[in-house]
């Protein structure tokens, strides 16, 4: 799509900044116009020239704060016109509803129904035990959500998940509450905690009941063709037990014991039992990344630094239980190198934020340290938002396989600065993110499938590709200037990093969904209590 005039395609909300992208090198005049009757409901100049040299673009900024009243517009200017939009509280609300659901649709090892997953309703898939690789023994890992497009189920990415969405439940306990449109296993627990306990319930399974050690992940041997998930017949395979695996694992069962203990202790007791024996094992072994055994072809997510994961899951063990061994590790770690992340491969920012929110005592020394780390970060992420004209932090090496996470990840760390600092350019900046991923990009598209007027048709999702239609509510990888797909190489060529993306099914390394780009955006949303 080549609008001239990028808006949020979703919305805004009534008193929140309201900026479009102006893609032009002159001064405009410009009219927010009411989509219902056509008047001109604001009339304005636009702003500042900006070079957004990732976009290889000239781009101005239209400013309508002013308007606060709740309706459907879009902006004129000239002969261009936006998107239409909506200004209206809680207008993020369907989307959050969607991207939660997106969880339920990713099910393994269960029939989806009819009347909750409409055309993507399925028979049970991946039902049969699954061969530990290497020998004859056979194990149920039966259970859990399928990672992305494919139907593999990884323990690394699963744990950074429920990271998410733990954080974004604290952010916002309305999510707890919230209904949106599945099957609630466990009444008493609520939809979201209720669809969580199916993840844990199969990461438990991934656990080595003897070593306390947990396994990778558990894929056919490659990956299969673009049909539904009941059709894929190979024989399941559970990788070897990675030092990752068993430390996020211990880290996100730790985050997850207070949230089931009130309602179940027993079940609490065993989420602790499980994280700690995690800890323990993985504190035995060689920390070094995981790769994947031969003939094994599926998602690696290796990852050659692994600081980090002892980081978080030492920070989350103390949190969750106090002992003073977990502090021990994590302010020996944190003095010598304090760093961010909240993606699958750097997961630093979960272990600030337990270790800064613990309500066992902490070093306040190193506590006011992380929270300058932070503040220092945020003022960099700052500088690249005031780079260019779409007030986002980016610039020309930020478009790498997923960089739509990264960037709902720099929004994340933004508010958490905000949070801790109340500096409000930065929950300001924070909310441009949001803007950016539903519409207000330089690829004009909205990367929430099923939501905004220029939606993505072809996502690399096997379920979505067997349907022929996009299943609403999943966030869309984006642009990777790498090239890291034959079909993104055949498209792409010479496009400015920030153009990098292709609605075309087979391109895996822009037009992909996950479990933890939708987390990562629900936790983005939930900072600003998107629920009423
Ligand atoms: O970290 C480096 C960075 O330092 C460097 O500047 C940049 C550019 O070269 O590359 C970065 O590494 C990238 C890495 O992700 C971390 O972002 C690699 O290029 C990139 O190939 C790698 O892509 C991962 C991809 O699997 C291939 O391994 C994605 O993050 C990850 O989301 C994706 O995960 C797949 C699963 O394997 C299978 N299921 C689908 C899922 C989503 O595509
Ligand atoms: O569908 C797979 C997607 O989930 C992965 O992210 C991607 C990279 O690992 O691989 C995709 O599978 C492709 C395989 O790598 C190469 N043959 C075509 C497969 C479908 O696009
Ligand atoms: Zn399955």
């Amino acid at each position: 799509m080549n609008q001239i005039i990028l808006v949020d395609e979703i919305g805004y909300l009534p008193n929140d900044p309201k900026r479009a992208v102006y893609r032009g090198e002159n001064e405009t005049e410009f009219s927010i116009i009411s989509a219902s009757d056509g008047r001109e409901v604001y009339h304005g100049v636009s702003g500042r020239e900006y070079v957004t040299a990732a976009a290889d673009e000239k781009n101005r900024i239209l400013n309508f704060d002013a308007v606060t009243e709740e309706g459907e517009y879009y902006i004129k200017a000239g002969d261009e016109v936006s998107a239409t939009f909506s200004i209206k509280e809680w207008v993020y609300r369907d989307a959050m509803g969607a991207m939660l659901k997106f969880f339920y649709l990713q099910r393994c090892g269960t029939e989806l129904s009819q009347e909750h997953a409409g055309i993507y309703a399925h028979p049970i898939c991946h039902d049969t035990d699954a061969r530990i690789y290497g020998t004859d023994q056979f194990i149920d890992v039966k259970g859990g959500w399928h990672d992305a497009g494919d139907f593999g189920r990884y323990v690394v990415p699963a744990a950074v998940t429920l990271a998410d969405l733990f954080l974004a439940i604290e952010l916002d306990p309305g999510l707890l509450k919230f209904d949106f449109d599945i099957p609630v296993d466990n009444p008493d627990l609520g939809a979201l905690l209720s669809e969580i306990k199916y993840e844990i319930d199969w990461m438990l399974k991934m656990q080595n009941p003897e070593t306390g050690e947990v396994y990778h992940k558990v894929t056919c041997s490659g990956f299969c063709g673009f049909f539904m998930p009941e059709e894929e017949k190979e024989e399941l395979v559970v990788s070897p037990a990675s030092y990752a695996a068993t430390l996020d694992f211990a880290a996100a069962l730790a985050m997850a014991v207070k949230f089931y203990e009130p309602h179940d202790k027993a079940y609490a007791e065993i989420l602790a039992d499980a994280s700690k024996k995690a800890f323990e094992a993985g504190l035995k072994m060689e920390a070094k990344g995981f790769h994947n055994p031969e003939g094994v072809v599926t998602g690696e997510y290796g990852d050659e630094c692994v600081e980090d994961e002892l980081y978080w899951a030492s920070a989350e063990m103390y949190r969750a239980f106090g002992e003073e061994r977990y502090r021990t590790i994590f302010d020996d770690m944190a003095y010598k190198h304090i760093s961010h992340g909240y993606g699958w491969e750097d997961v630093y920012s979960f272990g600030n934020i337990a270790y800064i929110l613990s309500s066992y005592p902490v070093d306040e020394t190193l506590k006011n340290i992380i929270i300058s780390a932070i503040d220092a970060k945020a003022d960099s992420l700052m500088y690249l938002c005031r780079s260019n004209g779409y007030n986002v932090s980016f610039n020309e090496r930020s478009f790498i396989w997923g960089s739509n996470m990264y960037l709902i990840q720099n929004a994340s760390h933004l508010f958490t600065a905000y949070y801790f600092t109340k500096k409000e350019e930065y929950l300001e900046a924070s909310k441009e993110h949001v803007h950016y991923i539903f519409g207000k990009n330089p690829c004009n598209v909205c990367f929430l499938t099923g939501f905004g007027s220029n939606r993505v048709l072809n996502p690399h999702h096997r379920p979505s590709a067997a349907k022929g239609k996009a299943m609403p509510g999943m966030v869309i990888g984006g642009p990777d200037s790498e090239l890291q797909d034959p079909t993104a190489e055949k498209y792409l060529q010479g496009q400015p990093a920030a153009k990098c993306y292709v609605d075309e099914l087979l391109s895996y390394s822009t037009n992909e969904i996950t479990l933890y780009w939708n987390s990562a955006m629900i936790l983005m949303l939930a900072q600003f209590v998107v629920l009423p």
